[in-house]
């Protein structure tokens, strides 16, 4: 039913990937629209606890559709609040991995930063390249990239809009683990079934604590997650966890 993207689901984990080899995975309105149906599915399933976004290893995502973005002009891109979508796929509660192999530059580099965990091949490159065609990031990378990097790695990649590979990437933080191109999506599957395997509910509380420190001051930061701390004691996770833990075996969050 999609034409841009392919989906699958392997127990309690989906994965999303993006399909437009010939384009690198350019991502146009079309994948946009295909995405955020399947995500916002996913994200409305209690049966799924981990979503996946790849693409390919030559291109996780080789940015905005250029020739898409071509054709617009100021008032079509006001009206329509281009790329808005974008925003309602990274507010998403469910955790998200991004396992990304070859180029993930501009828009693919800010989707990856959309996830919360990004696993990266070897062989994987970053970069926000707008500049070299006269723009710059739109869904979010200044930020993001900022926040993840600091003003100074951010501004260098940004404004030269040069690429990186995995080693800088981890090495600035940008990427939580590089991995051997042929294990990524071994070891991508692995880390959503853990994350799958814990209450949904629970990791997607952990997920809004880690964002609420972009968001605030370490005051405002601290008093969220205490309500939240507060908040998971109403959930059946805590109660199946610690009676686990304290009758010696192992839990089990996901009965259906
Ligand atoms: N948009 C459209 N088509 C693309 C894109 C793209 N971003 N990237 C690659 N393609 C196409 C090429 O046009 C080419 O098509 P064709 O075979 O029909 O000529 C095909 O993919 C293969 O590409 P190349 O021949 O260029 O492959 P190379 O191996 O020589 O080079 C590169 C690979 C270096 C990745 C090169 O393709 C490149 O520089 N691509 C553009 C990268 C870029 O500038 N990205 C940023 C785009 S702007 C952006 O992302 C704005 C962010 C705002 C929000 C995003 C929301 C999603």
């Amino acid at each position: 039913m999609y034409e841009t993207i392919e989906t699958s689901v392997e127990g309690r984990v989906a994965t999303i990937r993006f399909n437009r080899p010939k384009a690198l995975n350019a991502l146009n309105s079309q994948v946009l629209e295909e995405v955020l149906d399947a995500a916002t599915k996913y994200d409305a399933d209690p049966a799924i606890g981990c979503l996946i976004l790849t693409g390919n290893e030559r291109a996780f995502a080789a940015g905005a559709d250029i020739a898409e973005l071509n054709e617009q002009d100021y008032a079509s891109m006001y009206a329509s609040n281009f790329f808005t979508g974008w925003d309602r796929i990274a507010a998403l509660r469910i955790p998200k991995i991004a396992a990304v192999s070859g180029y993930a530059l501009g828009g693919g580099c800010e989707v990856a930063m959309m996830c919360d965990i990004i696993l990266a091949a070897d062989t994987a490159k970053f970069g926000q390249p707008e500049v070299k065609i006269g723009c710059i990031p739109g869904i979010g990378g200044s930020q993001r990239l900022t926040k993840l990097v600091g003003k100074a790695r951010a501004m260098d990649l940004i404004l030269t809009g040069r690429m990186i590979d995995a080693q800088e990437a981890y090495d600035m933080g940008l990427i939580s683990r590089k991995i051997p191109a042929d294990e990524l999506l071994s070891v991508a599957k692995e880390t959503a079934e853990t994350v799958a395997g814990y209450a949904r509910d629970i990791t997607m509380m952990a997920r809004a604590c880690v964002n609420a420190a972009d968001e605030n001051s370490l005051e405002n930061g601290i008093r969220f997650e205490r309500q939240m701390y507060h908040a998971l004691f109403g959930s059946p996770a805590q109660q199946e966890g610690m009676t686990a833990f304290l009758e010696k075996r192992k839990p089990n969050f996901n009965e259906q």
